[in-house]
């Protein structure tokens, strides 16, 4: 019994992966996947980041997109998932403002502010439910309307977080969009990290045993506060 349920624990890592290949804003999706999105390297393997002190945790990326989406500030996003968002955890989107075109920009710096993490709910169960999990989507945001106007990168990410507790097992699933956001205000973003820079393995929110959480509350999601706006 014991090794049935080793086995279907491992089954259910290996399946459950995915990519966020397509942002939607305000209900319209780019046209098609990997447009303004830049493709992240695991669009084949699906496979996530385990070590948040990577490269990788930046962008995943392998290469800039073609095109640039115009982001009205004050819009509700998501991006569309490759597979159901299964794993639980929470869904983070930061902002970085490009000092130019955001096309050829790496986002390197402290220049990434959040404007988005999720909680959990928990049940007279003890189990926790994220909001949007096991959709093909990840949970909605909204560009702060103080957001100044400009060319930025736009990323999400989803922490899963069913193998945390132990170091370097909490799995990152990210994507950069370039987007020109339009119409903003004049919001002084922040506080800003660097990407890597902004999470260490065993920040609280990254290696944990989300089993033993004595309230739904008591979660921290990693990173820097969520800006405003
Ligand atoms: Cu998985």
């Amino acid at each position: 019994m014991k090794f049935l349920t080793a086995l279907l624990v491992a089954a259910a890592a290996v399946d459950a992966h995915y990519t966020f290949p397509r942002l939607v804003v305000n209900g319209v999706a780019e046209e098609k996947d990997w447009s303004v999105t830049r493709r992240t390297k695991n669009d084949q393997t699906k496979q996530g980041i385990e070590n948040p002190t990577s490269a990788d945790i930046r962008c995943y990326s392998s290469q800039t997109a073609a095109g640039v989406m115009k982001v009205p500030a004050g819009s509700t996003i998501h991006y569309i998932s490759t597979q159901q968002v299964n794993h639980p955890g929470p869904t983070q989107y930061y902002l970085a403002k490009a000092p130019g075109s955001v096309k050829n920009w790496d986002g390197s710096g402290a220049v990434w502010f959040k404007i988005a993490t999720t909680y959990p709910t928990m049940d007279k169960n003890k189990q926790l439910t994220w909001p949007a999990q096991n959709l093909y989507i990840t949970a909605n945001a909204t560009i702060p309307s103080s957001t100044p106007s400009g060319e930025y990168l736009l990323r999400v990410e989803h922490i899963a977080l069913h193998m945390a507790s132990q170091p370097n097992k909490a799995q990152f699933y990210l994507s950069c969009s370039q987007v020109e956001i339009t119409g903003g205000g004049n919001g002084t973003p922040g506080p800003l990290v660097s990407l890597p820079g902004a999470y260490k393995s065993n920040d609280p929110g990254i290696q944990v045993n989300l089993y033993s959480l004595a309230s739904a509350d008591s979660y921290k999601p990693p990173g820097p506060a969520v800006w405003q706006g």
